[in-house]
């Protein structure tokens, strides 16, 4: 370390510090990625990791469940998407009750959208609180807690999947009832 750095010296270091940081998570979420695929893939050899990727995906919803909204405010839209098939992505969600649904990753201090989500081969794509999720806006209606609203999910592969999805308390969690 040297004593003498000036202040741009000093915000270098950090600068780099910084992005060492990141891209030492980047290589983290790249490494468990890997491995989620890797469990799911593990006795198929080079033939048979193509032959997963080609196979059609199967998919279905669970859990999915909106958490009431502040009146008049933004929405977020919980649930799993499973895959007993070969890998597919989500793309796009619209719903009738709102104007606008778009897909949110959750960063350390805030969140950003994203253009699609991977749904792994014999795996699933969560979107859970603290991590992806579905933000809601433009309601047609305010939603009321056991109102049922209908979610249009669109995958790369396997085209439209429509969705009830039921307003529950803002404390609930999957698996309660
Ligand atoms: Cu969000």
């Amino acid at each position: 370390m040297s004593e003498r750095s000036g202040l741009t010296d000093r915000r270098g270091t950090a600068d780099r510090r910084f992005r060492r940081s990141a891209l030492a998570g980047a290589v983290l979420a790249a490494v468990l990625g890997g491995g989620a695929i890797l469990a799911a893939c593990g006795t198929g050899g080079q033939d048979g990791a193509a032959a997963a990727d080609t196979a059609p995906a199967k998919l279905s919803v669970a859990d999915p469940y909106i958490p009431l909204p502040p009146a008049g405010g933004m929405g977020a839209g919980y649930l799993t998407v499973r895959n007993d098939g070969g890998p597919d992505q989500l793309v796009k969600v619209s719903s009738p009750a709102a104007g606008s649904v778009t897909i949110h990753r959750s960063t350390a201090s805030t969140m950003e959208q994203v253009s699609g989500l991977d749904v792994p081969a014999h795996g699933a794509l969560q979107l859970a609180r603290g991590g992806t999720h579905l933000m809601i806006m433009d309601w047609q209606k305010a939603p009321a807690l056991g109102d049922e609203l209908e979610l249009d999910l669109t995958f790369a592969k396997s085209g439209t999947i429509s969705v009830k999805v039921p307003v529950k308390e803002l404390t609930y969690r999957p698996g309660q009832s």
